[in-house]
């Protein structure tokens, strides 16, 4: 029999603040984005990317210019990033998506998620992303998914913010449903993934749940190795024994 170790996402699940409000001062999002590819973010696969007309991909629509930290800001535009571009249009049914991995494949506690739909093009011409939903894995690339924000973005060049409740992730997997019009294509400038952090009083409650959990699988492995009950200290008195044997008082 295989003893059964408290993974991380085990533990989360125990922890009170899993149930956590929003609003929870426990929690809070880290300030380094996960996503950035300086940082080990990476892009896993994609539905499509622009093509030329020899249908090869087109350096500054690429996906992976999604996470190169390279901005559309004001006037400036970064010659050799202008965003990601898909090459045909979200449809239902048939949308658009990106599938992430922050480095090593590693799995992070995340709670933002921030979408910068910025591009070279402007808004008016409607090709910027619209509606989102955002699915996590923690097992494998291809699932299974599930949805941990949808929402939908405003036509403006500004970076935006959708907070969520912490949740595991080792594959980010954003589906883009919609766009502003366009029958072309469908932009996005960057996007970016942060940590939840726990505040000092979580930590707190973490480490006795842990320990708890130390001395529950302790016992656990005493029961089997030296073939005792789970709890000998408050085994019932053998049949016939009248002597008064109160358990010793449990730590
Ligand atoms: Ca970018």
């Amino acid at each position: 029999m295989r003893f059964w170790l408290p993974t991380v996402g085990a533990v989360a699940l125990l922890c009170p603040f899993a149930l956590a409000q929003r609003d929870d001062p426990g929690f809070a999002a880290g300030t380094t984005n996960i996503l950035l590819a300086a940082n080990g973010g990476r892009i896993i696969a994609y539905s499509s990317e622009m093509l030329d007309e020899n249908k090869r991909p087109v350096p500054q629509w690429q996906a992976a210019n999604l996470i190169d930290g390279k901005y559309v800001t004001g006037t400036y535009r970064p010659e050799d990033s202008h965003g990601w571009s898909s090459n045909v249009p979200p449809k239902q049914g048939d949308p658009a998506w990106i599938i992430f991995a922050f480095r090593d494949e590693k799995t992070r506690l995340i709670t933002r998620l921030v979408l910068d739909p910025t591009t070279v093009d402007p808004p008016v011409i409607g090709r910027g992303a619209r509606d989102f939903e955002l699915y996590v894995s923690t097992t494998t690339k291809d699932g299974p998914w599930a949805l941990v924000k949808s929402g939908r973005l405003l036509n403006k060049p500004l970076r935006q913010t959708f907070d969520f409740l912490p949740v595991e992730a080792r594959y980010l997997r954003l589906v883009i449903t919609s766009n502003w019009g366009s029958d072309r294509f469908v932009e996005l400038g960057e996007v970016e993934c942060y940590e939840a952090i726990a505040g000092e009083q979580v930590l707190d409650q973490l480490i006795i749940r842990l320990e708890n959990l130390l001395r529950d699988l302790k016992r656990y492995r005493d029961s089997v190795t030296l073939n005792q009950p789970l709890f000998p200290e408050v085994q019932p008195a053998p049949e016939g024994d009248t002597t008064d044997t109160a358990p010793p008082a449990s730590q």
